[in-house]
């Protein structure tokens, strides 16, 4: 039997990779020099895509591809696919929710604690001779017993506050709408009042066109100079500019980021500043997860082109 051809839009681990390439026909985009003419060569026969959250699917590539029936997010976010397109070719979508949400939630909490605490500071200060020649690296804020804003309390927003609940810290949120929980934590209606209220902001929210930008100079300046805001979402939901800004004049008082907008090449502002935690987009990157990630990915190609339904279908 003819394996069905799939368009891969960015690597895989090897063994995600070898899995892929026994069982399906891959076609990858990533590794062409030529993208448009290696897309308009392939197009008729591929019957599937296989891409990464951050890497999505756009409008063109879909429009591209005449026989597309199946789009496999290999990550929780599926904002950079563009579903208006995939639901108009009646294209189907899965991601990989659930198996990403206790790491990223542990990076958080890790990027909270590193960042409040000032560990990527004193790790210098004793690596340079400071300690031995200068003594005493300084306090830093404390964390636990502080008020927490978490922005999105989806599944990564409820298990970082879960986490930060053990913390005794006083946790607040804002979602859709006021959520029943077993938990008294706080219902905020809108951005502004939630960051007003928070020593820490954690932006745990999906990303879409509604959300970008949702913290804004308004929001960065109501968290305050005392305060520290915390993304492990995507890049697009923080104004960058205005938190760039924020972060050279002092207005906000740190920040600790997993994502960022052009990612992997990061605005160069950041790297002048000290009041700034960079993680290179690793929140979900430990090897079990990432194993989980490539499970359920695989998993919905073959439930697909088995005549299944998607495992995890957004779509
Ligand atoms: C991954 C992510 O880093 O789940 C997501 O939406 O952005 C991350 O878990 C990414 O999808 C892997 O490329």
């Amino acid at each position: 039997m003819k394996k069905p051809e799939i368009l891969q839009v960015g690597p895989y681990p090897e063994s995600d990779q070898e899995r892929l390439d026994a069982r399906f026909t891959m076609h990858r985009y990533f590794d062409a020099d030529d993208k448009t003419a290696f897309l308009n060569d392939v197009a008729p026969g591929i019957r599937g895509i296989a891409t990464r959250g951050e890497l999505g699917a756009s409008r063109q590539i879909i429009e591209a591809l005449p026989n597309l029936e199946v789009i496999s997010v290999y990550g929780v976010g599926y904002d950079a696919v563009d579903l208006d397109a995939a639901k108009e070719r009646n294209v189907g979508v899965s991601n990989t929710p659930n198996v990403l949400t206790g790491d990223v939630a542990d990076m958080a909490v890790a990027m909270m604690l590193a960042q409040a605490r000032g560990m990527i500071g004193a790790d210098a200060w004793v690596r340079s001779g400071n300690w031995a020649s200068k003594g005493f690296y300084g306090t830093r804020a404390r964390a636990f017993g502080k008020r927490v804003g978490i922005l999105g309390l989806g599944r990564i927003g409820y298990a970082v506050a879960k986490r930060l609940a053990a913390f005794d810290m006083d946790i607040a949120y804002t979602s859709t709408g006021e959520k029943d929980l077993a938990e008294s934590w706080t219902y905020c209606a809108d951005t502004r009042s939630l960051a007003e209220r928070s020593d820490f902001l954690f932006v745990t929210l999906a990303a879409s066109a509604e959300t970008r930008h949702i913290v804004n100079q308004e929001v960065i300046e109501a968290l305050g100079p005392d305060g520290i805001l915390i993304n492990v979402s995507r890049a697009a939901n923080v104004d960058e500019e205005a938190l760039l800004s924020a972060l050279e004049k002092g207005t906000l008082g740190a920040a600790a980021l997993d994502v960022f907008e052009g990612e992997p090449k990061i605005n160069p502002r950041f790297l002048t500043l000290d009041n700034i935690l960079l993680q290179p987009h690793i929140g979900s990157a430990t090897p079990e997860t990432r194993r989980a990630m490539g499970d359920l990915m695989y998993e919905n190609l073959v439930a697909h082109f088995e005549g299944g339904d998607l495992v995890t279908p957004i779509l």
